[in-house]
């Protein structure tokens, strides 16, 4: 069962994934990740997509041509859970390839 992450992983946050963001008003996190061009951006959202299907836990995001803007929060339980953790944590070492 997926439960809101502890208050200690929360007081963790900015030093565990320091390019994400709260965002304001909501239980979620939030990066902008820019790339050469839309191919790219597309790419990254390919893999991505991939593993959110495998996994049943999906970003909400928004692609213009080398933007892609990720929000991860878990509507199951109304906020960050550590499946969002998991999935900022693959999200990154799928953009550090790039
Ligand atoms: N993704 C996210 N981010 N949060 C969820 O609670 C969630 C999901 N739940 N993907 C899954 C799908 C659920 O809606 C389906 C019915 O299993």
């Amino acid at each position: 069962m997926t439960s809101l992450i502890t208050p200690a992983q929360r007081s963790q946050l900015a030093q565990e994934l320091p390019d994400w963001r709260m965002v304001e008003g909501r239980d979620a996190i939030h990066r902008q990740f820019v790339f050469n061009d839309f191919s790219e951006a597309f790419a990254f959202m390919t893999r991505i997509a991939l593993h959110a299907e495998k996994n049943n836990h999906h970003p909400e995001w928004s692609n213009v041509w080398n933007r892609v803007d990720i929000t991860l929060s878990t509507h199951d339980v109304g906020g960050l859970s550590e499946r969002d953790l998991e999935l900022a944590r693959y999200i990154n070492i799928v953009f550090e390839r790039f």
